[in-house]
């Protein structure tokens, strides 16, 4: 008893809610501390896994490891990613309802690597059809494919998520994978003409730069050094008298650079740009990319990069010509006059349209070849899913700007979705079946998510309406605006105090949005011509006829004429969530919390204060609190019934009576006492694990009991 105890003292709790103390903060926090310290990442509150990024590779994700938790129950075993993976997968084959992974938490939390061991488990643990069994590993393959494409390093991540994914899993009555789909959300394209001191532009770049081929470099005109290409280099300021060339070349034309600071984190110690190439290049093929899409596709890639390099002159009429002998000379000649500064905006629109355009086509590539294929046996009604969400975590920078806007918003619209299905609905269904109640108090994010896109009324509405009016609307009159209409919001804040005095903390061109995560300064330079998103009529005709298939594909000729103005990036945005919402919805979630021990991207260091913020604002407490007043498990009667009938005699092989009184007389005979569970008025609540750990095992060993009888039973029927 005594080593028990000490090894628990040691190790912490593996479930929050045998906690003691559990409404004590400090005890959730020193519970983390001890099972981090002891390289126990994972820990659950009931069904919710929580789990501390560490920073270094543990060994735990083998293939025994994975034996281990292939059909074991959640509580029987120490907890990991995996039981969370298998128990989603046993949810889907028993109730045969589609079940979503929603993984949460800030950049560098550990989100996408848990993304990636879920879809490494079920492509090691699911059978396999046999005309299927590519499947499995394009799921794998696209992983790095589009991370090339859609990551790169960021202050707060090395391999940071600069897109939002979700990922469906098809899986046959079998259970094995038979398909999949990706929705992707938002790429962050302003990083390919621009990056903040310290980050670097997509892997891809410096992938291809690094590991390609002479030949291929060669051939797309490729010097093998990233610090050539202006666009991967970190700082770009447009200084006019610091012009780093002033020479007259031919005509009149004044040529002028950016200044460029060089030098800049080209190479990231934790990213091995080279070996990463290789294992890119493997998995276009493998997800099923020919080598003439391949070739177009790189091609794409460093059409980019020259168009960086693009360099402009002004003539004395102050129109500006291409001085350099880039690609697009051709494409500008059809350019109508533009000073230097538009010329070079048209520039780097037309980069990142190309770039963003290409990623789209890349995904749309990867859905087709994970396509499920009918054929005569499997319709895909049988087909029946688990998504995967990865999107890029909540994140505050010195700098932040419209990206980050989005973002932030995206998750806050994720939390949102983790309060009405977990903390709202739970205490809403205890009074609507009748179960004695004590209510806990949560903060609501709603407010923060209607102060954004609020129709007429919200910042999307307010940077619509500026995007659209004709005349002298800029950035600063969207903060005007924005001032006018949410100035006495609780959690909108400008420079300008009601008194009248200033507010030093935000500066004059910045609005602060008070997130359920923390406060976040946003600079207002951009935000219109990043959410008008436009691109000059011409150059999208020069690229529609583009002799690079890719490139046609992705510019179509009925842009060009369509007179109808597309949706704003921001409104776009906010209809995708939505309808990702919905997606999330419909399907029976799990839940993934990730918290970053440091800011360091250290192993084995735990920062206390940093720690308890995100236990903060995840929520972490209240959902301790509604699982503690609560019962963890609930089955509807008749499910429950046809599922454990075989452990009583009187219910076994079927009862006839009342459910309800069914239910009631199989619990008896398990020996549960009253006070270990409820009857509601439409389901059936059964024991919480926490009340004793006696009753906790007995729980487990008849739940053990009732798997043999049942596989016993299956193999007679
Ligand atoms: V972002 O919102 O996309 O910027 P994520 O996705 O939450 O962020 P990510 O999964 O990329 O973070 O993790 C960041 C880094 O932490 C990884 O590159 C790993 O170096 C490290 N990490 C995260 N999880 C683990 C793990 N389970 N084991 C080892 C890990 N290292
Ligand atoms: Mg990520």
């Amino acid at each position: 008893m005594e080593s028990a105890l000490t090894a628990r003292d040691r190790v912490g709790v593996q479930d929050f809610l045998l906690l003691e103390n559990y409404t004590s903060e400090a005890a959730f926090i020193e519970n983390l501390r001890r099972r981090f310290r002891e390289n126990l990442i994972y820990t659950y509150i009931g069904s919710v896994l929580v789990s501390m990024n560490p920073y270094k590779e543990l060994e735990i994700y083998s293939k025994p490891q994975m034996e281990r938790y292939r059909g074991v129950n959640f509580y029987e075993i120490s907890p990991h990613i995996f039981a969370l993976a298998d128990n989603t997968y046993r949810a889907l084959r028993t109730e045969r309802r589609d079940q979503c992974i929603l993984i949460s938490g800030e950049s560098g939390a550990g989100k996408t690597e848990a993304s990636k061991k879920i879809l490494l488990y079920y492509s090691a643990t699911c059978p396999v059809r046999e005309n299927s069994a590519s499947i499995k590993e394009k799921l794998l393959q696209s992983t790095p494919v589009l991370e090339a494409f859609g990551n790169a390093k960021t202050l707060r991540n090395d391999n940071s998520s600069r897109f939002g994914k979700y990922m469906d899993i098809q899986f046959d009555y079998e259970g094995a994978p038979i398909g999949g789909h990706i929705l992707n959300y938002l790429l962050e394209k302003s990083r390919v003409v621009h990056q903040n001191h310290g980050e670097r532009n997509f892997h891809i770049f410096y992938q291809l730069l690094e590991g390609g081929e002479e030949h291929l470099l060669k051939r797309l005109a490729l010097e093998r050094n990233a610090q050539h290409y202006h666009y991967l280099v970190c700082v770009h300021l447009l200084l006019p008298d610091a012009c780093t060339c002033m020479c007259s070349v031919g005509n009149n034309y004044r040529l002028l650079r950016i200044k460029s600071f060089l030098g800049n984190c080209v190479r990231v110690s934790s990213v091995n740009d080279r070996n990463d190439w290789k294992v890119v290049r493997k998995a276009l093929t493998v997800v099923g990319f020919s080598e003439e899409e391949i070739t177009e596709l790189l091609e794409t890639v460093a059409s980019v990069l020259h168009m960086g390099n693009t360099q402009f002159g002004e003539d004395e009429f102050g129109e500006t010509h291409i001085t350099s002998d880039a690609q697009l000379k051709s494409a500008a000649s059809m350019i109508s006059p533009l000073n230097l500064e538009q010329a070079l905006a048209a520039r780097d629109a037309l980069a990142k349209a190309v770039y963003g355009r290409m990623f789209t086509w890349l995904v749309e590539k990867i859905n087709q070849s994970l396509a499920f294929k009918n054929d005569m046996y499997y319709s895909d009604k049988s087909a029946s899913v688990i998504g995967l969400l990865d999107i890029y975590g909540f994140e505050v920078f010195q700098h932040n700007s419209f990206e980050q806007f989005c973002i932030n918003y995206c998750n806050e619209k994720l939390q949102q979705l983790f309060i009405e299905l977990t903390l709202k609905s739970e205490q809403e269904e205890y009074e609507a079946e009748g179960i004695a109640w004590e209510p806990v108090n949560y903060f609501n994010n709603k407010i923060i998510c209607d102060l954004i896109e609020e129709k007429h009324k919200g910042i999307i509405s307010i940077l619509d309406e500026e995007c659209l009016r004709p005349g002298d609307a800029s950035d600063l009159t969207f903060l005007e605006k924005m001032e006018d209409s949410l100035g006495g919001h609780a959690h909108f804040v400008t420079h300008k105090l009601a008194n009248g005095k200033i507010r030093k903390a935000v500066g004059r061109e910045e609005f602060r949005l008070l997130h359920y995560a923390g406060e976040v300064n946003y600079n207002v330079h951009g935000f219109l011509d990043k959410n008008n998103d436009l691109l000059y009529r011409n150059l999208k005709k020069v690229m529609c006829q583009s002799s690079n298939r890719l490139m046609s594909q992705c510019f179509h000729r009925e842009e060009i004429t369509d007179q109808k103005r597309p949706e704003t990036a921001a409104t776009q945005f906010k209809l995708s969530l939505a309808k990702l919402m919905e997606i999330l919805m419909s399907k029976e979630p799990s839940y993934m919390r990730c918290i970053k021990p440091n800011d360091g991207k250290q192993p084995g260091r735990f920062d206390e204060v940093l720690v308890r913020h995100q236990v903060k604002y995840l929520g972490l407490l209240e959902s301790l609190r509604v699982r503690r007043a609560g019962f963890a498990y609930r089955r509807h009667y008749q499910a429950f019934l046809q599922r454990y009938k075989s452990l009583c005699p009187e219910t076994w092989p079927s009862w006839q009576g009342q459910l309800s009184d069914g239910v009631a007389t199989l619990v008896k005979h398990l020996g549960y006492k009253p006070e270990e569970y409820k009857l509601g008025r439409n389901i059936f609540k059964q024991t919480v694990p926490f009340i004793t750990i006696q009753s906790w095992w007995r729980g487990v060993k008849g739940r053990r009991k009732a798997r043999r009888r049942r596989q016993a039973s299956d193999t007679i029927r």
